[in-house]
């Protein structure tokens, strides 16, 4: 496991996040051990949306116009006042389950990624995060905060999307009024939001094609075309059940059935 975890560091230091991060969450999932699992897995580009670079050193590559800074809260008012100044927090607290406290880390952080003051974010916003810009799946990652071709994303649809790595605790499980929406962390709906970085065209199956893409993204140049075909086919086989040679989401869900998806799809200090 040595170069496994050689390979780790080299990416903790290229992305900025704590090597023990790497080690214990990575939602896809290569079944080719010589590929050393995983390179530089989605959930870790999530980490670098909700707290790079401010929270990780990182600066950002290519130096915007005029080394603008992100602007940084350093006020320690009292967090009660800074909620107050989210808007529709009662909402969105009920709809991510987030603690309070998270979601002022998660403002600021907006806040700060937000250049020109919006009040929203665009793509080029988040494509100003470094970890994305050097990863071939930071496109993808992107994507998936502007669903439906939308150009901006406000506050609410920010967080929405991270609420899916919001580990589950006890609470989530226990006193839930069953006339509620699931929660958006719940085993389901984390899955679902894995399958649609597969679906490109979101029709509902991950073709063969789709599949190649994603693959090819996630195990760079050490593959050769035909390893990665010979890769693709065989992980499209073994969770297709009905034959038609694409992967729908029920046959997406039962090949990862004993996966511990809450575990792998959670980010610890997301709360
Ligand atoms: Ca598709
Ligand atoms: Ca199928």
């Amino acid at each position: 496991m040595k170069s496994r975890s050689a390979d780790l560091s080299r990416v903790s230091s290229i992305a900025g996040i704590p090597t023990q991060v790497l080690q214990t969450q990575c939602f896809f999932h290569v079944k080719q051990p010589s590929l050393g699992a995983s390179r530089l897995c989605p959930l870790q580009l999530f980490w670098a949306v909700a707290f790079g670079p401010g929270a990780t050193g990182r600066r950002r590559p290519g130096g915007g116009r005029g080394g603008r800074r992100p602007r940084r809260s350093s006020a320690m008012g009292s967090r009660s006042s800074h909620a107050a100044r989210i808007p529709d927090v009662d909402s969105i607290r009920r709809e991510t389950g987030f603690s309070q406290a998270s979601l002022i880390r998660l403002y600021h952080r907006f806040q700060a990624l937000d250049r020109n003051e919006k009040g929203y974010l665009s793509r080029v916003d988040l494509q100003q995060i470094g970890a994305l810009a050097v990863n071939p799946l930071g496109d993808r990652i992107i994507d998936s905060f502007f669903p439906d071709g939308s150009l901006r994303v406000d506050f609410p649809g920010f967080v929405r999307v991270l609420a899916h790595f919001r580990p589950v605790d006890d609470e989530d499980n226990g006193n839930r009024d069953p006339k509620e929406p699931e929660p958006l962390n719940s085993r389901m709906n984390k899955l679902r939001f894995a399958f649609q970085l597969y679906d490109l065209d979101r029709d509902g199956k991950i073709s063969r094609h789709e599949m190649l893409q994603v693959l090819r993204l996630m195990v760079g140049v050490q593959v050769t075309e035909e390893q990665l075909e010979s890769i693709t086919d065989r992980t499209v086989q073994e969770a297709d059940e009905d034959g038609d040679g694409a992967v729908s989401f029920l046959e997406f869900t039962k090949s990862l059935e004993k996966m511990n998806i809450e575990q792998k799809m959670s980010i610890r200090i997301l709360k």
